[in-house]
């Protein structure tokens, strides 16, 4: 028979001491004297400011839920202790436009994070002012924080100063800076944005926006400002770069079959003797992107489900032998707004 933690532990955890709670990440916030608040703003109705004790005037819930940080640790059935997220949003009334959640803390690089709002109602996120029967402590977050069950712990954000309902996301420092993996599902190991990278590696690449010549299959890069980047002779297969800034980036000689770039900036970026072969480009902008050479087969630039088009014109440059590749309601839709 397995044992209890081998049936509930995500690939690649480790329990970590039962009497060991790691600290993660930056330092408590200094000491200021206004008192603690936690704002909701944004995309509401109704923006509001609470103090802790009103926070602690509605109603509480105790949740058990089991920790995975990224760095591998786990623990497993810690009891959290706060006001449920939806109290909060009910209160506020979200817009109907808003489809992301940011939470900010209250700390010297303004640390965030953010979630697909309706993944942090689902996965039951709860502001949490106690934590296995204590207040919470000042390291792990305290007078408050984020606690979201279901995801990397590094979702779950501390010294929670601010809620922010956004209708497009934000990625949050360590997304952002560190090339932590946006959705961050442990059962999927989604801990960098593509499966073969260390955090080493994923800093390195996000930093330098240099992919060129790396094998990058899978990769995660959906809603990130990769301006410039230089991706020649990657390897990025399945990769997701929707809603991406990828304006002058560099593609030639890389493979992005079945590659993601619905609703990409990709003006002026080059795909030169690139196979983009059944990768999508729907609603992405593509003035002045050279394809020439490129392999084409499969690929698509209007869905007509979604009525969403790339935008191109006569500065996008693909050879008119290349429209034999597509199918012919593809090739009309190019041919109409190039030639
Ligand atoms: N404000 C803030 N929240 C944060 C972080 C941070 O650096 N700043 N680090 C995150 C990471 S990476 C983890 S693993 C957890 C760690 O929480 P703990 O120190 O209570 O274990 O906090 C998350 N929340
Ligand atoms: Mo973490």
């Amino acid at each position: 028979m397995l044992h209890h933690s081998e049936v509930k532990l995500p690939p690649g955890q480790q329990l970590a001491a039962p009497t060991k709670w790691p600290v993660v990440g930056e330092r408590a916030p200094k000491k200021i004297d206004h008192p603690w608040t936690v704002a909701i703003i944004g995309r509401v109705a109704q923006p509001f400011t609470w103090t802790l004790d009103e926070l602690r005037a509605m109603p509480q819930i105790e949740q058990s839920v089991d920790v995975h940080c990224v760095t591998r640790w786990s623990k497993l059935g810690m009891r959290f202790r706060g006001v449920s997220l939806i109290v909060l949003l009910e209160k506020a009334r979200v817009a109907p436009d808003a489809s992301y959640i940011s939470f900010v803390a209250r700390s010297e690089r303004n640390h965030s994070t953010s979630l697909l709002l309706a993944d942090a109602l689902e996965l039951n996120t709860l502001i949490a002012l106690e934590a296995d029967g204590e207040p919470l402590s000042e390291i792990h977050g305290g007078p408050v924080r984020i606690v979201v069950p279901g995801r990397y712990f590094y979702k779950s954000l501390k010294w929670l100063a601010r809620i922010e309902l956004l209708r497009d996301d934000r990625l949050g420092f360590w997304e952002a800076t560190a090339g932590y993996h946006n959705e961050a599902d442990p059962t999927r190991e989604q801990r960098y944005m593509a499966p073969t990278l260390t955090k080493q590696e994923a800093a390195r690449l996000i930093a330098a926006r240099d992919f060129s010549n790396c094998d990058l299959r899978s990769i995660d890069a959906a809603g990130r400002d990769l301006a410039g980047l230089n991706a020649r002779g990657a390897l990025l297969r399945d990769a997701n770069f929707r809603l991406s800034n990828l304006t002058g980036a560099c593609f030639d000689g890389a493979n992005l079959s079945n590659a993601h770039l619905e609703q990409a900036d990709l003006r002026n970026a080059t795909f030169v003797h690139a196979d983009v072969e059944g990768a999508n480009f729907a609603g992405a902008d593509l003035r002045g992107v050279d394809f020439r050479n490129a392999s084409l087969f499969g690929s698509s630039f209007c869905d007509e489900r979604s009525m969403s088009a790339a935008l191109l014109d006569h500065t996008t440059l693909i050879d008119a032998s290349a429209l034999d590749q597509l199918t012919p309601k593809q090739a009309a839709f190019l041919r109409q707004l190039i030639y």
